[in-house]
């Protein structure tokens, strides 16, 4: 990749074109390709050995979260959350459906990019796993107690939540912030206008996601920010607490052509958002209520069946009529990531065609505001001085920095997409340490704890956009491919390559201890509440109600019970309510069903799934257990007959 770099550095133009034909390019010199001297031993896991970090990665385009263990890279599981996954029913079973209502309807897929751990002062405290959905704009949690997504909140007046969901220190919220600006009216409708009044009638939203108690996520207050594209965002620790920084791309407002238009502009903004400002304006009755209705999805903890409901109002606050609310820190050239360091001073952008990392100073920043160093006022919001907030800038860092994290020794790293390497640079001197070479185009990068107030800089995991010839081909469609670093020492090395589900944008990872022990292996068969529940196989039977038919059933190692039924009738439609009443870890029974059109149940030890069945035909259906349970999971089986009406 160096002939690359050294082709590529020029004007805008040029750099542009190179992001364009990055994708095109494959060479990286064999010798740089290998992981070098003890790098097997170090990411080796002896069998039956536990890893040291369980990383999560978002899943990208499955809309899903994959777990890895490091350093081995193995594959732990896939937890589902926006997509409907077969593997395990979700999305297919009745408890689950309602986890992916929207106001759109119901919607079984989305496109998650970014993973945040909830904090307690600023550092991960393993209670759960936030990711976004940037499509249809939503924010989920998942427990890690069970690696189970637990509530779902959907972010009104926006269209895609792309920078999302990171998180406060204080753990109280998560945001999402608008990917594309939208003619969002006055009572929060997308408007019906010509697409060229863009600049007039296009508007961007930050929303601020309350999410410190379980099962309760509001939006808590939204701002209405003018029409740019807005990018990414993270918290401030330390001298900036109490700030939100978001970067925003587009300031010309540009509506086609994007990539010519949008580099014009010298400098975009990053937001900087006072969000104990915006309580205060809330509490003075400052913010207008726009009344759009959002989904708020859950599982109830006893029935472990979701809920869904409609939120009907939001808090909407103007920049305008809360002075010192929001201001804009310029950053050069169409801005993508933007990371604050451990101690809270530094807040480091990536400008996606710049040449220069820039590194804005929280303390400046608040002297700034209070000096008044404006050069001018966007839509009721001052633009700072680039000058009087600026700390210091990276110089020739390489090409197309995009995101940067921290290893908790005054190190930063940062992931170059352009000229394919991560590179670690010097907080507060600015001077470049060391290179590494990532294959191919990295995306986002994470060290464990890497954007906390508590970096475990041992690892760092790069997330690569374009595969190539890392692996055995598959055709045209290559596995993703994330690379694993060590970074403990002076020199970044390189000590695995291992695929991943989806595209990975960001990843978070923490020591196995704060997770690992708080396990639930199963659950109690005596704390469940689900109406359908049948808790002793005596119990089970079919029950009709009109045209509905419904069945109470048992698995337990290896039947069903009832497991011959009759007197389901054509033009019915059947629930089969099953509960694996087993009480031991790890003890898991399936049902599936000829001809079903909702893929099959996965049932936990001690919970009830429903599966809605309507036969499409008379005759004598089979039904089994699809887990491998026991030695005679293979006659754990039974039938259904289906008579005419
Ligand atoms: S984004 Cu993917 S590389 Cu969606 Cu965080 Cu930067
Ligand atoms: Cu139960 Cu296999």
């Amino acid at each position: 990749m160096k002939t690359s770099r050294s082709l590529l550095v020029g004007g805008g133009a040029a750099l542009l074109g190179g992001l364009l034909f990055l994708a095109c390019r494959t060479t990286g010199t064999p010798s740089a390709n290998l992981a070098v001297g003890d790098a097997a031993s170090k990411v080796y896991v002896a069998p039956g050995q536990h890893d040291e970090y369980y990383a999560f990665m978002s899943g990208g385009f499955s809309g899903q979260v994959s777990v890895y263990g490091l350093p081995s890279g193995r594959l732990l599981k896939v937890i589902p959350v926006f997509s409907q996954n077969a593997e395990n029913g979700w999305g297919y079973n009745e408890e689950t459906k309602p986890m992916l209502e929207t106001t759109y309807g119901f919607i079984p897929w989305d496109d998650s990019h970014h993973t945040e751990l909830s904090q307690t002062d600023g550092v991960p405290n393993g209670k759960w796993l936030f990711i976004n959905g940037n499509n249809t704009p939503r924010i989920a949690r998942i427990d890690l107690t069970t690696f189970e997504t637990d509530e779902i909140v959907q972010i009104p007046n926006a269209a895609g939540g792309h920078a999302s969901p990171f998180t406060t220190p204080d753990g109280r919220y998560v945001v999402s912030a608008t990917r594309f600006s939208i003619p969002i009216g006055d009572a929060g409708e997308n408007r019906d206008v010509a697409i060229d009044s863009y600049k007039d009638t296009f508007k961007g939203t930050l929303s601020f996601v309350k999410a410190d108690e379980p099962t309760k996520m509001r939006i808590a207050f939204q701002i209405l920010m003018p029409g740019y594209d807005y990018d990414l965002g993270h918290a401030g620790k330390g001298p900036s607490e109490g700030w939100f920084f978001f970067t925003s791309y587009n300031s010309e407002r540009a509506y086609t052509k994007l990539e010519a238009n949008a580099s014009q502009a010298d400098k975009d903004y990053i937001a900087a958002v006072n969000y104990k400002q915006a309580e205060s304006c809330v509490a003075q009755g400052k913010a207008r209520t726009v009344n759009t209705r959002y989904a708020h999805n859950w599982m109830d903890e006893g029935s472990r069946a979701a809920k869904s409901e409609m939120v009907a109002s939001v808090p909407m606050l103007d920049p305008r009529t809360c002075p010192g609310l929001v201001y804009y820190l310029p950053t050069p050239k169409s801005p993508h990531g933007v990371d604050v360091d451990p101690t809270g001073e530094y807040i480091v952008a990536g400008g996606k065609l710049a040449t220069v990392i820039p590194v804005h100073s929280a303390t400046k920043l608040l002297k700034a505001i209070a000096d008044k160093q404006f050069e001018s006022e966007i839509d009721g919001i001052p633009v700072l001085k680039y000058q009087a907030v600026l700390a210091g800038e990276v110089q020739k860092p390489g090409l197309g920095p995009l995101h940067t994290e921290f290893d908790g020794r005054g190190n930063a790293y940062t992931s170059m997409f352009i000229s394919s390497e991560v590179v670690k640079w010097k907080l507060g001197t600015w001077e470049v340490l060391d290179r590494a070479p990532t294959y191919y185009s990295v995306g986002h990068l994470m060290i464990p704890g890497g954007d906390t107030k508590k970096p475990w800089g041992k690892y760092l995991v790069a997330m690569n956009k374009i595969t190539k010839d890392r692996y055995l081909p598959t055709g045209p469609e290559l596995a993703q491919s994330a690379q694993l670093y060590d970074i403990s020492g002076d020199k970044i090395k390189l000590l695995l390559d291992f695929p991943t589900i989806g595209e990975p944008h960001y990843a978070n990872a923490v020591p196995a201890s704060l997770i690992e022990q708080q396990q639930v292996k199963f659950y109690k068969l005596t704390e469940n509440t689900h109406p359908f529940v049948t808790k002793a196989e005596a119990q089970g039977g079919i029950k009709r109600a009109g045209k509905r038919v419904d069945v109470n059933m048992v698995a337990i190692r290896s039947h069903f019970a009832p497991d011959n039924l009759e007197g389901v009738q054509l033009g019915d439609t059947v629930y089969f309510h099953v509960t694996n009443i087993e009480q031991d870890w790890d003890i898991l029974h399936g049902f599936a069903v000829l001809g079903a059109t909702n893929a099959e149940l996965i049932l936990n030890p001690g919970e009830t799934k429903t599966l809605k069945w309507v036969p499409a035909a008379t005759g004598v259906y089979p039904f089994y257990c699809t887990d491998f349970c026991s030695a005679l999971h293979q006659e754990m089986q039974g039938y259904v007959r289906v008579s005419p009406a």
